[in-house]
């Protein structure tokens, strides 16, 4: 606070609660200044940024000498999952930036019990950090300070290390989470045999009392936060939507056959534009103290506000930036990636075993992105191979948050093309290696909450109202709801799923929402073969095959 770096809201209205503002120029993760240092680049893959590690090591040298000078050196241990769980890694930041240290300490179980975890020999993922902006001796420190001219985010995955330079925001930074607990635990997945996905975890309970997880996977801006945190709609009130994680997952098979996954973090960064108590209630819950707040406006009276938190505008505010700010000024008073940092203990849904060292045992794998057309509602994979296809072809629509150019559709393995540390076509031959290795797979849907009409109108109202297709998935897992075998996979009709409490929705709108296009469908196939042809020899030839059967099915020959 003394530096400016954070700000201390309204105690009354945000017990223990801080605002902190970025730089302008450094406001979200950085894909092309994210890289993958492998010896050979062929290991990294078409999709990563490959850097060669000696030249790397050398750039990294000559930028940390002298980098924190005059900045206090913070020493970061943490673990990723429950201390002690069998499932569970622990990475140790040294970093330069106080809003790194106490973002960690929410995001991470960080401090003395880790130590202790640790002993005197214990293994450790190394992550350094700066923010690349040392000072001179008397020189004034800015609230946020960084390195306007260079930024780097290095893997090493051979030595699973981790150096970032440059940036203080979110995942370039906050070394826990997509770096470690995505780029290098991917390439110790793959070595040691389990998953470390870019998943959401949620807990449904049946009327009856009956308990099935599942993990779903999709890319940025689609909703994942709100999904882990879904309220049923009343019709469906006799059941209930538990949190497990909303961001990140980490799967091992366990001595029964199943999969076993635990949310590697201890707190949610959520994006907080377009968050608010009718589109998610419970991660509005879970801000309501001990919250740090990034990029977001200021209120008169020393609370928070963004776009979509509430119907109206407040009259003045102060912007993100620290400016005044009035609904008719023409700018965003939150930056559209501002960002909402909490301990997931405080948010109303957690799951009773959200701790568990074991995990929670998963009965489905769902993934799903944004798209406009050709993606029905919902549709199941035949088999394991059919749904590690369905998951290596996931594809989202870009939206204005994402990058700018909206509406192109940009395939997104698994929700892990920027999040895999090693090659994407051996991580797809990974998944059907692991899920062949037990006895009870999870089974596999894609879904689409993001289809539109002629007219352009979403056709499907999400949120939660999603809770009628989680139903169906979890009835699918105990072999109770019907479905009828299509040329994409088995689908629902509408007699298969249910719909008291949402009079207005037709049947006709649900045979669009689902319609197969055979035209599109084509189109689509084409589009699988691209991203196969840019992952080369590579890619598993079972997957191939699918996309070839796929491509004979939905042209009907
Ligand atoms: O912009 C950032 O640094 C954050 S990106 C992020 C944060 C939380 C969860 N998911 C993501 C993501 O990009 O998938
Ligand atoms: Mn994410």
């Amino acid at each position: 606070m003394r530096a400016g770096t954070f700000l201390k809201l309204n105690s009354k209205l945000r017990p223990n609660s801080y605002l902190a503002r970025s730089n302008p120029g450094d406001v979200a993760r950085m894909e092309d200044r994210t890289f993958i240092a492998t010896a050979r680049e062929r290991d990294a893959g078409p999709t990563n940024n490959w850097a060669d590690p000696a030249d790397m090591r050398r750039t990294l040298n000559r930028l940390f000498d002298g980098c924190m000078r005059g900045r206090t050196l913070y020493v970061v241990a943490f673990s990723m999952g429950p201390v002690g769980s069998h499932i569970a890694h622990i990475g140790v930041e040294l970093t330069d930036s106080a809003y790194v240290a106490v973002s960690m300490r929410i995001m991470t179980r960080m401090g003395r019990m880790v130590v202790d975890q640790l002993g005197a020999d214990g293994a450790f993922i190394p992550c350094v950090h700066s923010v690349g902006a040392p000072l001179a001796e008397g020189e004034l420190d800015v609230a946020w300070p960084c390195n306007n001219e260079e930024k780097w985010i290095v893997h090493f995955p051979e030595t699973r290390e981790i150096w970032s330079y440059g940036s203080g925001y979110g995942g370039n930074a906050l070394l826990g989470k997509k770096c470690l607990a995505l780029r290098i635990a991917s390439v110790m997945a793959r070595d040691e045999g389990w998953l470390a996905e870019h998943m959401l975890i949620l807990g449904i309970e049946s009327p009856e009392g009956g308990k099935a997880y599942v993990s779903a996977a999709f890319p940025s801006a689609c909703g994942k936060t709100n999904l882990a945190m879904l309220i049923p709609p009343e019709s469906l009130s006799a059941w209930k939507v538990t949190t497990v994680g909303e961001d990140i997952a980490w799967i091992k098979p366990g001595k029964d056959g199943r999969f076993h996954a635990i949310n590697p973090e201890a707190g949610f960064f959520g994006v907080a534009p377009g968050t608010s108590v009718a589109t998610n209630p419970n991660a509005m819950a879970t801000m309501r103290a001990n919250a740090i707040f990034t990029n977001v406006a200021l209120t008169p009276d020393g609370d928070v506000w963004w776009e979509g938190m509430t119907d109206d505008p407040p009259e003045k505010l102060v912007d993100w930036q620290g400016g005044e700010w009035t609904p008719s000024c023409g700018r965003l008073a939150a930056h559209p990636n501002a960002r909402f940092t909490v301990p997931a203990r405080q948010c109303p849904s957690m799951d009773a075993r959200w701790e568990d060292p074991d995990g929670v045992p998963i009965s489905a794998f769902v993934f799903g992105g944004r798209r406009a057309d050709t993606v029905p509602l919902i549709t199941e994979a035949g088999s394991w191979t059919e749904g590690v296809y369905m998951a290596a072809t996931l594809g989202s629509e870009t939206t204005a948050a994402t990058t700018g150019k909206v509406g192109v559709v940009r395939r997104d393995p698994m929700a892990m093309l920027a999040f895999c540390g090693y090659h994407m076509g051996d991580y797809l031959g990974h998944w059907l290696r692991v899920g062949r290795g037990v006895s009870a797979p999870p089974k596999m849907f894609r879904v689409n909450w993001f289809r539109r009409d002629s007219h352009g109108r979403f056709l499907w109202p999400g949120f939660g109202e999603n809770m009628r297709v989680l139903k169906w998935i979890v009835e699918r897992c105990d072999g109770t709801a019907g479905a009828t075998s299509t040329a994409l996979g088995a689908m629902p009709g509408w007699e298969d799923l249910v719909w008291t409490g949402m009079d207005g929705f037709s049947r006709a709108a649900f045979e669009e929402l689902m319609r197969v296009d055979p035209i599109k469908w084509g189109d689509e196939c084409q589009s699988h073969q691209e991203l196969f042809d840019l992952l080369g020899d590579r890619v598993p030839v079972e997957l191939t095959e699918v996309k070839d059967a796929l491509r004979r099915a939905v042209s009907g020959s």
